[in-house]
């Protein structure tokens, strides 16, 4: 199987150092000329160094990339693309989906979450956390490369649990996402900081939100796992800058559309509002047009 993985972010390094161990055959291709060579450390203290590859129409693409860049990303290489590619998409937040397989109304559409940690310097890229993944189809393809496909997600992401409906973890994924990545960013702290008390009343006031937003989409979530779920990632993460936080400190653009930004729509679709969501929000669009105007 011929397996690419594009854009040159730290999770992508991540994936194709394991698939090298694995003596999977993994190409990466990267969207601009960069330079030879990635080497990615992994915990275990291998190091690992990716080569560049010339682009041949894969039967699987990993899309481990910024929510906001899907788009633009898969219309640049659709040329390279064969109705058989399987298109998976690993990111943040929700609302790539329906595009995409409208997009690709013939190829199999896969969707992807992962826990997993990792951190880019320069050309160096190291792994700061093993973390569960989650899969899912939203299209399946016939089932030779189904399972061709599921055997080799199951290597690379290991340990990930397959979804008959991804939309569960996901929606779980984003309660997780609509509370850390706004607030550390916001204040400009560490994940572990917001275990002080003086964040509890917000993390709450989130998750009352979210509650209300998931059940009237039909997706029913416990407010107290919940509480326990976002306790569990901030004390697993402590040490870690969560990428919401890291995109404003690095004057990129954040993915709050798709988090935060995505509750807000769905609320607007049922009559109701999320104030302490639109107000994060709001906080977070006025960071970025601190720097996004200035660069335009
Ligand atoms: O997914 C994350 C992110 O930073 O985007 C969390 C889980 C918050 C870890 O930092």
């Amino acid at each position: 199987m011929n397996v690419a993985v594009l854009g040159r972010g730290a999770i992508g390094s991540l994936l194709v150092a394991q698939s090298q161990l694995n003596q999977t055959p993994f190409d990466m291709w990267w969207r601009t000329p960069e330079p030879e060579d990635i080497r990615v450390w992994l915990q275990n203290g291998d190091t690992v160094s990716l080569k560049h590859s010339e682009k041949v129409s894969p039967d699987l693409l990993i899309l481990p990339l910024k929510a906001w860049q899907i788009s633009k990303a898969l219309n640049d290489i659709k040329p390279y693309l064969s109705p058989q590619t399987c298109i998976a998409l690993l990111h943040n937040g929700l609302g790539t989906e329906e595009n995409t397989l409208e997009a690709f109304p013939e190829n199999s559409i896969l969707r992807l979450t992962t826990s997993k940690a990792a951190r880019k310097n320069g050309d160096d890229v190291y792994e700061t956390g093993y973390g569960q993944s989650h899969a899912g189809w939203l299209r399946e393809p016939p089932t030779a490369q189904r399972i061709a496909v599921e055997r080799l997600i199951a290597q690379v992401l290991a340990p990930c649990d397959w979804h008959r409906d991804i939309s569960q973890p996901l929606w779980q994924k984003l309660a997780v996402n609509s509370v850390i990545n706004p607030l550390t960013a916001i204040h400009q702290v560490n994940n572990g900081q917001l275990a002080d008390k003086s964040f509890r009343t917000h993390i709450d006031e989130l998750l009352r939100e979210f509650c209300r937003i998931s059940a009237l989409e039909n997706r029913h979530f416990d407010f107290e796992d919940l509480q326990a779920t976002v306790a569990k990632v901030i004390a697993l993460t402590a040490e870690n800058f969560s990428s919401m936080h890291q995109d404003i400190y690095h004057h990129r653009p954040t993915e709050i559309d798709y988090i935060n930004g995505y509750l807000l729509n769905r609320a607007k679709l049922h009559g109701i509002t999320l104030p302490l969501n639109q107000s994060l929000y709001s906080q977070i669009k006025q960071l970025e047009s601190n720097y996004l105007s200035s660069s335009k």
